[in-house]
């Protein structure tokens, strides 16, 4: 048997297990790992500036296709808690991630070692899996059973600390004789299928809401080929936006209080069922459960038990993988089909098509300073549909969920739950070590794009080129808007005149210098007209110096983006659209030549 430290364990089983990059930052208690990482040269290591970066590299890494998971590193104590924030976010929108910490020797856990502190029980709530592997012959079981729960059932991230002497520990271990453990996925059976399809045949106007269990189960194709067969329209939550393409005729929109379509909302509102398949009734989808609830019948399939009757009892609850529950949706409905008991779908279908012609949110202005919904319409025009967008929260986000248009499951990557401030950048950079060819695209307010800026210089050393779409309006928008509601505008200004840029006026912080000093390109514009070209610009700034260029739209101080706390009651702060030029980029103007529009 092969005698090695324990560490060099560890890393044959993350090659062995598929991993090929890892984000990280080294530091004294765990620098056997790095050891063992540098003689093995099989994992690539991206070295990010702030350890909760990587943590969120690793969480774009996963997303970006299926299979992947993402690996964080860091050292003993604040590496580990400045992680947390990854790992909240990994296990709130259900993306496995594996965070590995040293920690100090096992003998001086319980004497407040420097930097040595219980991050096993810290990180608990957040993971699936998190524990201080106390002996070097566990080490190999560790790595085994974490790889086995992040990909089993409802996925998620796992921590495995480290003590020094625990990396360091001698072991007898044959990576010929180790085996990943077989993954768990509950399936659904034909009885529960056939009791949901049965509901689906009674109901006369249903819906399929599309969750992302369905991403995660990469079961998007399975959804539209159930989805055509039954005929029925497919709502997807903002986590299963992209797993049936915006222009497919039963794509309805989103449903949500913000980041939603008013035509979304109105044809959930009308529907009678929901099947909902791999979601999970997110409030931000939901609003009221009274309203969402009420005249309609729910199904729920989850990979989950636990999650089915959390946020309300569906009238049927079945646990499966998505894409299980998909492949048998498709075989039973198949066959109803050839037995000619499949109901027409037309007409509601068509219902709600119009509603997606017709209830359309107004983009086109010309202000200056500029509108956001302006920007969205540009960046539609500038980036086709092979686009893999990255964003978090804000006003930026939410205008993006109404606005832009995604194509492909993966290709709206989005810390959904969690929504961690500063997660857009490093997400970014994990999606461009997955997907060296895709065109990335990052949307972020002024202040997410602060929060964890200096991550642009590891897009600059490590040659990870992608656009950063930078709306500044000066201000925490987001919450500006959320205190209208006590009529303050109290600790949300991020305005100040930059001694040094007199050219940024009032606006503050130049982000074009910033950029620029971390070792990427950078454009400004002020006017609508200018957008488009600096988009098309910034892609060939990006091909030419493998850098991450930042394009900055300088935008009006205040706008209200539309929201509510029902989602029959969102509140629409600028003029719809009543006219084809109002909203040239929107689905229903991309699919028509002729449009009508309701007033
Ligand atoms: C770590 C963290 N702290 C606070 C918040 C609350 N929060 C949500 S959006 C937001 C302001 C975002 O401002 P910006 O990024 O400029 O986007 P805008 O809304 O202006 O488009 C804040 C403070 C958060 N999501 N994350
Ligand atoms: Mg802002």
């Amino acid at each position: 048997m092969p005698r090695m430290k324990a560490i060099q364990a560890a890393v044959q089983i993350l090659q062995r297990e598929g991993v090929r990059h890892a984000f990280g930052v080294p530091g004294a208690a765990i620098n056997p790992f790095y050891a063992a990482l540098r003689e093995s040269g099989a994992i690539t290591h991206v070295l990010a500036r702030h350890v909760e970066g990587a943590s969120h590299m690793a969480e774009g890494y996963t997303r970006t296709a299926a299979g992947n998971i993402g690996v964080c590193v860091g050292t003993s104590g604040p590496a580990g808690t400045d992680m947390l924030t990854g790992l909240y976010s990994a296990a709130a929108d259900s993306i496995p991630i594996l965070c590995i910490t040293g920690q100090a020797p096992v003998a001086r856990l319980h004497k407040e070692d420097f930097q040595a502190v219980d991050i096993a029980a810290i990180a608990k709530p957040v993971t699936k899996l998190a524990m201080t592997v106390l002996e070097p012959a566990q080490v190999p079981g560790a790595f085994q059973q974490a790889f086995h729960l992040m990909r089993s059932g409802r996925p998620g991230p796992v921590l495995i600390d480290l003590p020094f002497d625990v990396q360091l520990g001698e072991i007898d271990f044959d990576i010929d004789a180790y085996e990943p453990l077989p993954v768990h996925r509950p399936a659904a059976t034909r009885i529960q299928v056939e009791k949901a399809l049965d509901m689906l045949e009674a109901a006369e106007r249903p819906l399929i809401v599309a969750g992302g269990g369905i991403v995660n189960a990469d079961a998007a194709d399975l959804l539209v080929e159930f989805a055509e067969l039954v005929g029925v329209p497919v709502v997807p939550t903002l986590m299963g936006w992209g797993t049936i393409p915006d222009d497919h005729r039963l794509m309805a929109g989103m449903a949500g209080l913000q980041t939603s379509q008013r035509y979304g909302n109105a044809t959930l509102l009308a529907s009678d069922l929901v099947l909902g398949i791999g979601n999970r009734w997110a409030n931000r989808h939901t609003g009221g459960l009274e309203v969402y609830r009420r005249g309609r019948r729910f199904v729920h399939v989850d990979i989950e038990p636990t999650q089915i009757g959390r946020v309300f009892p569906p009238d049927l609850g079945i646990v499966s993988d998505a894409g299980l529950a998909l492949e048998r949706f498709v075989e039973v409905a198949r066959e109803r089909q050839a037995a000619g008991r499949l109901p027409d779908r037309g007409g509601w279908a068509e219902e709600c098509a119009e509603r997606k012609r017709t209830m359309l949110r107004r983009t086109h202005f010309d202000d200056v300073p500029v509108k956001p919904q302006r920007v969205y319409e540009e960046m539609i025009k500038a980036f086709g549909k092979e686009v893999r967008y990255v964003s978090t929260i804000g006003l930026s986000q939410i205008a993006g969920g109404q606005f832009l248009h995604v194509y492909r499951p993966r290709h709206w990557i989005n810390a959904g739950q969690a929504g961690p401030l500063g997660w857009t950048l490093p997400a970014a950079l994990g999606v461009c070590v997955a997907d060296p060819e895709a065109t990335v695209v990052a949307l972020s307010g002024d202040y997410d794009f602060q929060f964890l800026i200096e991550e642009l210089a590891v897009g600059a050393q490590f040659n990870l080129p992608y656009i950063h779409v930078l709306v500044n309006n000066s201000y925490l928008g987001l919450i500006r808007q959320a205190q209208r509601a006590f009529d303050i505008d109290y600790c949300v200004q991020l305005s100040f005149d930059n001694v040094n840029s007199p050219e940024v006026g009032s606006y503050g912080v130049d982000h074009v210098k910033v950029a620029e000093g971390l070792g990427c390109k950078a454009l400004r514009v002020k006017e609508p007209g200018e957008i488009l070209p600096a988009l098309e610009q910034a892609k060939k700034l990006m091909a030419e110096h493998r850098v991450p260029v930042v394009v900055e739209v300088i935008l009006e101080r205040v706008t209200n983006i539309s929201m509510g706390t029902e989602i029959d009651g969102v509140v629409e702060f600028e003029e719809l659209a009543t006219r084809g030029e109002h909203a040239p980029t929107a689905l229903g103007a991309l699919n028509l030549d002729q449009m009508q529009f309701l007033d």
